[in-house]
């Protein structure tokens, strides 16, 4: 987008003629793009409540719907979620899609920030995976550790379930389960990842996930891998 400010101005003289000599640069033009501030977290507990702070699933509720929730700024559009350096633990258990208990399930554009992949821990608590990424959603995540995510019986993905469009940057997926942990449920895939979308991990360490099938990562839609691991992972057939 062409900013008034960055052109020519009119008494310098523009050598092709500046269209808006004389007069007002059309307000169209002098419209800067809309960026919605960076909704910021700032509890460590697991809730969707109204007790004047924002949790993490506070803020992801924001995003997805794009309006104030508790103290979290509202969502608009493409969201950004910083997450301060401290320990998230999941801890509200139920299987739904609308991020109101079990995983963090994003439905829209998102990027979360952590504070560095040793010092922001997304801990799952066992109750379910950590993020659930719906179809459509366009998700960044960054400094972040991932862990004890546990996927449940027949679900895929033990941290991440992704069928959108997932990168993950600059973190740590380490010691999750697909099925319940330790059991091994049959049907439940990909220890780590089930990805089913667009999935890109960037100097990111996977290791210690188990499952029936795939320990590490399952992926049927397309992968790519820069400069990440995957290590330690064990299946149990
Ligand atoms: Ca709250
Ligand atoms: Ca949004
Ligand atoms: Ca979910």
């Amino acid at each position: 987008m062409v900013r008034v400010e960055d052109l020519p101005s009119p008494q310098h003289g523009n050598p092709r003629g500046n269209p808006w000599r004389g007069g007002s640069a059309p307000d169209v033009c002098r419209a800067k793009a809309a960026h919605a501030a960076a909704i910021a977290v700032t509890a460590t507990n697991d809730e969707l409540n109204t007790d004047g702070d924002c949790s993490l699933r506070e803020a992801i509720q924001a995003a997805n719907t794009d309006t104030g929730v508790d103290s979290c700024l509202s969502g608009n559009g493409a969201d950004t979620i910083m997450v301060p350096a401290g320990t998230y633990t999941l801890s509200l258990p139920s299987l739904e899609d609308s991020n109101t208990s079990g995983d963090l399930d994003i439905v829209g554009d998102l990027t979360i920030h952590g504070a560095g992949a040793a010092s922001t821990i997304i801990d799952g608590g066992d109750i379910d995976r950590v993020f659930d990424v719906q179809i459509g959603a366009n998700v960044a995540i960054s400094g972040l550790t991932i862990t004890n995510g546990s996927s449940g019986p027949a679900n895929d993905g033990g941290g991440i379930r992704n069928a959108g469009t997932l990168t993950v940057n600059s973190s740590v997926i380490d010691r999750n389960w697909a099925g319940n942990n330790d059991s091994y449920e049959s049907g439940a895939s990909g220890g780590e990842i089930f990805n089913s979308g667009v999935l890109t991990l960037i100097d990111t360490a996977v290791s210690d996930n188990d499952a029936l099938d795939g320990g590490g990562i399952v992926n049927t839609g397309s992968m790519v891998l820069t400069r990440s691991t995957i290590s330690d992972c064990w299946l149990s057939a």
